[in-house]
């Protein structure tokens, strides 16, 4: 017989989770622990009778709680700043897992990406790296390390007029690169936050040019059905530009125009910065994020038609050229072993009929579904990262940024909690085990599902983010992501049958989680600066 790898007391645990008497017997008993915290961490979470008996699993281990705060402190890899790579991260939106020809998109999307492919091949590309479900939260997980609802970023601002973005508290990507001696600058957009303060150079870029929101603001230009007097009340459809802690200055309009030229002038402008920056004595820092694949979806005007295959395919192929011009810079001006590029995406494809393609998962942006969570991610570093290395273990968006607080000799805060990992030693091809083993999937406030390996509990269900309901599960759904990648059949012979027991470790990660949110309250929406944490240790 197998041996079991989980204590008889989490067998119990699990056999007990399966009889509703009992649990309905601990709802009414465990009532005063789901109010106060729903109260305090104002997320709908906590209804099913599941949750309703958490409190009686005694198995969480000191060890898992001391992994979710322990503050990770780097000392860093004994670089002199002129040895540090320079670190390039281009960053998609709304662009699904489906799409690149090294992820079995590329000519079965109707266009090649050998440049984006040999990005690939010259690195580490993962199948299981997963982001939260929107725009802003994605974004705000990506520049702090941490699970967005953390930083009062759970979801799209509806208002645009709100404080919305990171508080000045949040130690950001690249306020760490600045302190560990990079040079900064980013191209495009930022949708964390579009008031002074709020602005990528008040959260440690040296330089800006780019769009504070989204893309899809560049309709409103000449839209004829905007009255002019609620036009002059929501934020100007414009380009700003601005330097470390200055103010934030408009470039020209973002119109329908201006979107289709939009990633061809970041490109040129990252091109730019390398020639200007590649000979300094400093490590320098791009984030480059690309604005085309999100509505409207308009390829510039010398890629539009160019592969006859429709709107998607112009768009791989403008993308894979911009990168290959990307790529050819760094070669031309000798950085390019000791430069490292990461391509990944906010997010999976929205809701529109011309969406991003999720390849083999299901399910659009704004849902806890794969085709949302899992997305690109491509790392290369030559003579560092083993090329060719391709890996299924879970990675985490907010790896990202205490990986490259790794690389950059960067150090983290102790007073806050991070939910990135340093994954150098695996990507490095020292270690084959990630550090993640857990995915906790929001979609806003609400958490949806929680990924533990290769299974996956759904608590609640919307099947596409804009205007579907949402579903509540009475008992968590369990996929077995091996046999059933696309969500689809959890109660087969080969689904949950006989692997009951995965409840257990599942409810263990969601409480280990949900005790984090406890320790730390998170921030709350529209929170404005200066903020400072109201300890509760
Ligand atoms: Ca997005």
């Amino acid at each position: 017989m197998k041996k079991s790898r989980f204590t008889e007391e989490q067998i119990a645990f699990s056999r007990e989770q399966l009889d509703s008497k009992e649990a309905l017997r601990y709802s009414r008993l465990q009532i005063g622990l789901i109010i106060p915290l729903n109260r305090l961490l104002n997320v709908n979470i906590l209804k099913s009778q599941y949750y309703r008996s958490l409190k009686q699993m005694k198995t969480i281990t000191k060890r898992t709680l001391i992994a979710f705060i322990l503050v990770a402190f780097f000392p860093g890899l004994g670089l002199a700043s002129t040895e540090k790579p320079n670190i390039i991260l281009i960053f998609m939106d709304n662009f699904a897992y489906g799409e690149l020809g090294c992820y079995g998109g590329g000519i079965t999307r109707g266009a090649a990406t050998p440049e984006i492919d040999k990005l690939a091949d010259e690195g580490f590309r993962s199948t299981n790296f997963n982001v939260e479900a929107q725009c802003t939260p994605s974004r705000a997980n990506l520049m702090t390390g941490r699970y967005a609802i953390r930083t009062g970023n759970s979801k799209v601002p509806g208002d645009l007029n709100l404080p919305y973005g990171l508080t000045q508290w949040e130690y950001t990507m690249p306020e760490m690169l600045s302190d560990a001696g990079y040079s900064t600058a980013m191209y495009g957009k930022w949708h964390l936050g579009s008031k002074p303060g709020r602005f990528p150079t008040d959260q440690g870029f040296d330089e800006w040019w780019g769009i504070p929101n989204s893309s899809n603001i560049s309709e409103w230009v000449d839209n004829p059905r905007i009255p002019a007097d609620i036009l002059s009340k929501i934020p100007a459809p414009q380009i700003l530009t601005s330097v470390k802690n200055g103010e934030a200055t408009p470039v020209k309009s973002f119109d329908l125009k201006q979107k289709a030229s939009m990633d061809g002038e970041l490109t040129d402008m990252t091109i730019d910065y390398i020639d200007k920056h590649a000979k300094d004595n400093k490590p320098f820092f791009v984030f480059l994020s690309y604005t085309n694949t999100h509505v409207p979806r308009i390829p510039a005007p010398e890629f539009d038609g160019k592969t006859g295959n429709g709107t998607w395919a112009d768009l791989l192929l403008q993308l894979d050229t911009y990168v290959g011009n990307i790529m050819a810079s760094l070669n031309t001006n000798d950085i390019y072993d000791n430069t490292i590029v990461i391509f990944s995406s906010d997010n999976g494809g929205d809701f529109y009929e011309d969406n991003s393609f999720p390849g083999m998962w299901r399910g659009t942006y704004f849902t806890g579904l794969e085709g949302s969570l899992r997305v690109p991610f491509i790392i290369r570093w030559p003579g560092k990262i083993p090329a060719r290395s391709v890996s299924n273990e879970i990675l985490l968006e907010s790896d990202v940024f205490v990986t490259l607080a790794a690389v950059a000799g960067g150090t983290l805060p102790t007073d806050r909690i991070y939910d990135g990992k340093n994954e150098l030693d695996f990507l490095m091809g020292k270690t084959p085990k990630s550090q993640q083993e857990v995915v906790i999937a929001y979609v806003a406030d609400q958490i949806h599902a929680v990924k533990w390996r290769n299974w996956k509990g759904v608590f609640n269900e919307v099947e596409v983010g804009y205007g579907s309901p949402v579903k509540e599960y009475l008992t968590p759904v369990v996929y077995d992501l091996y046999m059933d990648p696309r969500e689809e059949k959890p109660y087969t012979k080969e689904g949950l049958q006989g692997n009951s027991w995965v409840i257990s470790p599942i409810l263990m990660a969601l409480k280990a989680h949900l005790k984090t949110l406890e320790e730390e309250p998170p921030i709350k929406e529209g929170t404005v600066d200066p903020y400072i944490p109201n300890k509760t240790k």
